[in-house]
C-alpha cells in the first residue's frame, strides 16, 4: 500500500498536541465513567464505524450559477481516489469510495479496483445518472427517465443501471444508487399515477439484474430539478416502492432531500421499523438540497439520527447494515478539509448518541416524564467527545488534528504544480 502523505508528517503533526489529548482524554474517561459509561465499548464501537466519501464531492462543486475551480483540485477518478486516500489517511473513518457512472468511467475497472486498495480504499454503493444527456445519447432524459413516456429513454435508463451493477461488481460493490430527478414543472404536464407506474415497471427490470447480494437503495427527494412533482418525492413513495419492487430495494435518506422543518430522525425510525433502512447521504442545509457539511447548519438534527440509529442496532430488523455515505457539494472551501470536518461531525454525532443511558431514557418516557425524557437525550449532547475522537484516530495512525495535518503536508499546493486546471463550467461535476 503506498498512502499519499508521508507517516512521518502525521507524526510531526501529532507531537505537540499529544499531551494535550492524554490530559483532555483522561478528563472525559473521568466524567464518562463517573456517568457509568463503558468508556472502553464506545471506543471500540466509534473505531468500527465508516462513511464512504463520495468521487464527485472531491473537486469542487457547482451551483447553476457558477463553479469556481482551486488550482490543484482532481479532474478525473485516479486524481478523485488520491484525494479521498488522504482524506482516510488523516481521520481514518472513510475507507470506501462511491463513484457515480458516467463521471467515474474509465476502461479498466480491475485495475481500477486495484488502485484503490493501494491507496486503502474500496468501493460502497455505485450511483447511476439518468439526470443528464450523454453526448450522442439514443433518447434524451428531458421527460424523464426511469418514468418516461418514451420507452426507448426508459430501456436506455434501465441499461445504464444494469450497466452500473456491471461495473458495481468488478469494483467490489455491493449496492446501487438510484436517484432520478423525474417529475414535472407544470400540472398536467404528466400523469401522476401513471408516472410512477411506468418507474417500477422499468425499476423492476433493474432488480432482476441484481446479483443475490446486493441492494437497490431508492434515493427520494422532494423537488429538482424538478419544481411542481418529483416522481419519489418522499420517504413514503419511497418505500412504497422498495416494498413493491422486492427485498433487495431499500431506501436511502440524503438528509438535504426534504422540506424545511422535516423530522428526518422519524423517517429513519421508520424506515427502520418495516426493514427498509438502506442508506444515508450525509449532508447539511438551511433552505433546499444545498449539499453543505454535515453537521455544518443543524449538527442537533445529525446528532438525533444518529440516536435513531444506535437505537435500530440495539433493536435490528431485516439485516439492518446501512450505506453510510457522505454526499456534498464543495464550492468555497477546499473539499478535503469539508470532508474531513463532515467526517468528525458524523463520528462525532455517534459518539454522542452512543452516551445516552438508554434505561433512564426509556424509563422516562414509560413515565411520561418528559423533562427527564428530553435530559437523557440532550445530556450527553453537550459532552464535547472530540477528545475520544482523535484518541480513536491517533491510535489508528490517523491525525489529532486532520485539518491542520491536511495543510501541513501541502497536499494542495503540490497538486496544484502537477495536475491541470479544472473546468469551470456552471453546475455539478
Ligand atoms: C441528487 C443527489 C444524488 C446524486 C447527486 C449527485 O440531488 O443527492 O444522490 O446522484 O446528488
Ligand atoms: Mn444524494
Amino acid at each position: 500500500m503506498s498512502l499519499p502523505i508521508a507517516a512521518d508528517l502525521i507524526a510531526e503533526a501529532n507531537a505537540p498536541l499529544l499531551d494535550a489529548l492524554e490530559e483532555d482524554y483522561g478528563a472525559l474517561t473521568r466524567q464518562l465513567e463517573r456517568r457509568g459509561v463503558d468508556v472502553e465499548a464506545v471506543k471500540a464501537r466509534v473505531a468500527r464505524f465508516t462513511v464512504a466519501t463520495p468521487t464527485w464531492g472531491a473537486g469542487r462543486g457547482g451551483t447553476r450559477f457558477a463553479k469556481f475551480p482551486i488550482p490543484g483540485e482532481p479532474t478525473n477518478i485516479h486524481e478523485k481516489l488520491e484525494d479521498c486516500a488522504v482524506i482516510n489517511q488523516l481521520c481514518r473513518v472513510t475507507p470506501r469510495v462511491s463513484p457515480h457512472f458516467p463521471w467515474d468511467m474509465v476502461d479498466d475497472y480491475a485495475g481500477l479496483r486495484d488502485e484503490a486498495a493501494a491507496l486503502g480504499l474500496g468501493f460502497d454503493a455505485v450511483n447511476s445518472n439518468t439526470f443528464q444527456d450523454q453526448p450522442g445519447q439514443s433518447a434524451t432524459y428531458a421527460h424523464g427517465s426511469l418514468s418516461s413516456t418514451d420507452a426507448a429513454a426508459r430501456e436506455l435508463a434501465v441499461a445504464h443501471n444494469i450497466e452500473c451493477v456491471e461495473i458495481g461488481r468488478k469494483l467490489g460493490s455491493k449496492a446501487l444508487t438510484v436517484w432520478v430527478g423525474d417529475g414535472t414543472n407544470l400540472p398536467g404536464q404528466q400523469d401522476l399515477a401513471r408516472s410512477l407506474d411506468r418507474y417500477l415497471d422499468a425499476a423492476a427490470l433493474v432488480y432482476a439484474a441484481l446479483p443475490d447480494d446486493w441492494q437497490m437503495l431508492l434515493e427520494h427527494k422532494l423537488y429538482e430539478p424538478a419544481f411542481y412533482s418529483t416522481v419519489i418525492s418522499d420517504w413514503g413513495t419511497s418505500i412504497l416502492a422498495a416494498q413493491e419492487l422486492g427485498p433487495k430495494t431499500k431506501c436511502l435518506v440524503d438528509l438535504g432531500h426534504h422540506a424545511p422543518n422535516t423530522n428526518i430522525e422519524q423517517i429513519v425510525a421508520r424506515l427502520h421499523r418495516f426493514g427498509k433502512l438502506g442508506g444515508f447521504h450525509f449532508n447539511d442545509s438551511k433552505y433546499g438540497d444545498d449539499d453543505l457539511d454535515s453537521g455544518a447548519i443543524n449538527p442537533h438534527q445529525l446528532y438525533l439520527i444518529f440516536n435513531e440509529l444506535v437505537e435500530a442496532e440495539l433493536n435490528p430488523r431485516d439485516g439492518f447494515d446501512p450505506c453510510y455515505m457522505i454526499d456534498q457539494s464543495h464550492n468555497v472551501t477546499d473539499p478535503i478539509e469539508s470532508m474531513l470536518s463532515s467526517a468528525e461531525a458524523i463520528v462525532q454525532s455517534l459518539a454522542k448518541a452512543l452516551l445516552v443511558d438508554r434505561d433512564a431514557l426509556r424509563e422516562a418516557q414509560e413515565r411520561n416524564d418528559a423533562m427527564l425524557g428530553f435530559r437523557a437525550l440532550r445530556g450527553p449532547y453537550n459532552i464535547d467527545v472530540s477528545p475520544l475522537l482523535a484518541k480513536v484516530r491517533v491510535e489508528a495512525g490517523g491525525a489529532i488534528d486532520p485539518v491542520m495535518a491536511y495543510r501541513a503536508s501541502r497536499w494542495r499546493e503540490r497538486k496544484a504544480q502537477e495536475r491541470r486546471a479544472a473546468g469551470s463550467g456552471a453546475g455539478i461535476v
